[in-house]
């Protein structure tokens, strides 16, 4: 770790002498949005934002802070849930924003590939893709806000995982730059690269603590033809895995998305998100909204999803269902699902536990690990919802209605500990997409510690000696 010191007016004046005026930020009121995170868990503060405009500043930015000694926190839309993108509460710690790194480099619609500068929005990057009749398949609640350099520095997951893995499965080639300020440029966007340590993917999902990503070569895949989405009402997870291998059985390649939401997670969607309207007639214990997406034109998707559920409602499997007639329809279904964690965050404080099992202990883990929190803490809300098709759910815990938000919270490692002693029996992870941050350096330890956390901090020793990088993320 470096001996650090508040940053001196030199350092601000030779940041200035980089990035112009406009790329400096030091004024509390500016600076205060950079320092919080969405969930309100942290409070950080910094002397300044710095928002280079280009590569070659950002690396002299970084080249500045190294020099002198001084840590950065590198921050893309700050969407973090695990307070990846905050800085330490002491002010000594300068923010690198990517916001102003925003271009689309290039498209290639034979190569199918795009890349882009850090800054550019997942949803800008969606659509570039889209435009030039391609698909860049990730998708996250907070793509809108979300900047690729984040996405990628988080490994981030979504909701397409169960088809085409997660962000890491996504990027060709990336461009660094490293904690001294060296400019690493891999954006290669070959398919065949034998050569070698795959450096890229040692800073995808390294959260910004080996360097700072500013472009990456992203992979793409055919725009589909046929979307076919379903919100299903069922009675318990149970039936959500025997419909999702119901649908696999028939044809797993068309599965986009296969996702779980609680009647009580539905129903603070409904309470809180203005034009939310649940398609059934009654509300259910749980739902699942099934997409299936095929790039092959009129491959009978829309038939394929109606026999396969009026099967599974003449089973019992599935209580009812709605399937999307129109774009705008199927976007209303998404906003359901989409709208959790806005919703969660209205109703009141919570605890998220981002964990995944294998898809077929998904029913078990939830019944265990809620039988578990409710014995701990008479009264709590559970709200599981999330990625069944990929085994990653979103076991959150909304405080008990009359319960103070601050004690609720402050029961926190009490509450993620029992959930990760369910997540261990099942051989899951205690951190499915959302990544360590600052949240769970604690945990790595008891989950990555000997050969594997010593490999860790050997890796993290030799990129970054200084410890410059967003420090006091990932590693305990
Ligand atoms: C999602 O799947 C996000 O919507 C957020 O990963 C999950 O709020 C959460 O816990
Ligand atoms: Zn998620």
């Amino acid at each position: 770790m470096p001996d650090t010191a508040v940053p001196t007016v030199s350092l601000l004046d030779s940041l200035r002498a980089v990035v112009g005026d406009r790329g400096l930020l030091t004024d509390a009121t500016d600076t205060a949005p950079y320092t919080q995170d969405w969930r309100r868990l942290y409070k950080g503060s910094t002397q300044a934002v710095v928002r280079p405009g280009s590569t070659a500043e950002l690396a002299e930015v970084v080249r500045l802070c190294a020099a002198s000694g001084t840590p950065v926190v590198p921050q893309g839309g700050n969407t973090s849930m695990v307070g990846g993108a905050v800085p330490a509460e002491d002010g000594t710690e300068i923010i690198i924003s990517t916001a102003r790194l925003n271009r689309i480099r290039d498209m290639d619609p034979a190569d199918m590939t795009l890349t882009v500068e850090a800054g550019v929005t997942l949803k800008a990057a969606q659509t570039a893709a889209a435009d030039a009749g391609c698909l860049l398949p990730l998708s996250i609640s907070s793509e809108g806000s979300a900047q690729i350099g984040g996405v990628l520095a988080v490994n981030a997951g979504g909701n397409n995982t169960v088809r085409y893995g997660n962000a890491r499965d996504m990027v060709l080639g990336l461009e660094v730059v490293l904690p001294d300020g060296t400019v690493w440029n891999g954006l290669r966007r070959l398919r065949k690269d034998n050569t070698g340590y795959c450096l890229r993917q040692l800073f995808v999902g390294a959260e910004g603590t080996l360097g700072i990503i500013t472009a990456a070569v992203l992979k793409l895949v055919p725009q589909p033809k046929e979307i076919a989405v379903a919100l299903c009402a069922v009675d318990g997870p149970e039936a959500a895995l025997t419909l999702f291998t119901r649908f696999q059985a028939h044809d797993a390649a068309s599965i986009s998305a296969f996702e779980l939401m609680s009647g009580l997670g539905m129903s603070f969607v409904l309470k809180h998100i203005p034009g939310a309207v649940l398609p059934l007639a009654e509300p259910a214990p749980f739902y699942v909204l099934v997409e299936l997406a095929t790039p092959r034109p009129q491959a009978g998707l829309r038939d394929m999803l109606e026999q396969v559920l009026e099967q599974a409602l003449e089973d019992g499997i599935v209580l009812d269902a709605a399937i999307a007639e129109s774009d705008a329809q199927r976007a209303a279904i998404w906003k359901l699902r989409e709208e959790h964690s806005e919703a969660q965050k209205r109703e009141g404080a919570s605890v998220k536990n981002d964990v995944s099992v294998p898809v077929s202990k998904v029913p078990a883990f939830i019944r265990e690990a809620t039988a578990a929190c409710e014995a701990l803490m008479p009264g709590v809300r559970m709200v599981p919802f999330g990625h069944m098709g990929d085994g990653n759910i979103h076991f959150n815990l909304e405080q008990p209605v009359a319960a103070e938000a601050a004690w609720f919270l402050a029961q926190d490692h009490a509450i993620m500990d029992a959930v990760n002693a369910v997540v261990r029996k099942f051989d899951g992870s205690f951190s499915a997409e959302h990544g360590i941050g600052k949240l769970k350096p604690y945990m790595m330890p008891d989950w990555r510690g000997g050969a594997e956390l010593a490999l860790m901090q050997r890796i993290k020793a030799a990129i970054d000696p200084v410890g410059i990088m967003n420090p006091g993320k990932v590693l305990p």
